[in-house]
């Protein structure tokens, strides 16, 4: 029995078993990150914890979309008629618990990364405004039934480019001043970021945004990236971490 609210375009069970998968690796590469950190003392635990608390807040997000839960029905403009999508009329299922996790991990996985290049507190609080500024835009774009949701979606770009100019100008010049470790962690890990985090927007475009895309195969979409921007990425900053100490970065 379905109490709560259905969208007319909603996941099948095959995109419920994909977002529990997902919550399942998020809550297995938490348990190995908070394990590494007891292989350390304790001065040296800051970015296992930190990558522990982003995969620990993805877990309970992906148990909520696996259960159907977290979404609201939004009316859609431009349903396209296609295949899959003909027969529905109208409301698209929202997951709005997609921005509730991103408010949490973002500042966190920005914050993982800044750290890492030592920048000054000012470019923190810079970046992760901008980054708030992103996750938010992208919420109220996504719950809005006009055309106006493409002009929150273009605030969360600017604010995006903002964060992604921090990153290759200050922060890299940053990181470099600290040597190989932190200079050769940033540069991986900022890379592979930028890189993903740019295809965000266009998941957005066709899932919230444009409804082109079914709810499953946007299950995919985020589901894919999420796996490969915090776990993977997550694994990749702690293995440089290997050979730099607090100290070196003023922590
Ligand atoms: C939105 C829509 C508005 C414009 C932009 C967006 C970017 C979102 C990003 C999300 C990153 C999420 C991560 C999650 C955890 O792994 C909000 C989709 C620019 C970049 C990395």
């Amino acid at each position: 029995s379905v109490v709560g609210q259905q969208a007319n375009l909603a996941i099948t069970t095959h995109g419920s078993d994909w977002y529990f998968t997902v919550c399942a690796i998020m809550g297995f590469s938490t348990l190995i990150f908070m394990g590494m950190a007891f292989t350390k003392q304790q001065s040296h635990r800051i970015f296992n914890y930190i990558t522990a608390a982003i995969t620990a807040t993805a877990c309970i997000a992906y148990f909520c979309m696996g259960s159907n839960l977290g979404q609201v029905p939004i009316q859609a403009e431009f349903v396209r008629p296609n295949a899959r999508q003909v027969a529905a009329a109208g409301t698209r299922e929202i997951f709005y618990v997609r921005y509730i996790d991103w408010f949490i991990t973002t500042p966190l996985l920005l914050t993982d990364l800044l750290l890492t290049a030592g920048v000054p507190w000012s470019s923190l609080i810079a970046v992760l405004f901008a980054d708030i500024v992103m996750i938010v835009t992208g919420l109220v774009g996504a719950l809005t039934q006009t055309r106006y949701k493409w002009g929150f979606w273009t605030f969360g770009m600017f604010a995006l480019f903002y964060i992604i100019y921090e990153l290759i100008g200050p922060a890299r010049r940053n990181a470099s001043a600290l040597g190989d470790g932190p200079s050769k962690t940033f540069l991986m890990c900022g890379v592979l970021l930028s890189f993903l985090w740019f295809l965000y927007p266009i998941a957005w475009g066709l899932s919230e945004g444009g409804n082109v895309i079914h709810p499953d195969s946007e299950a995919i979409f985020y589901g894919i990236l999420d796996v490969i921007a915090k776990p993977v990425w997550g694994a990749l900053l702690l293995f440089g971490h290997r050979n730099i100490t607090p100290h070196q970065l003023g922590l």
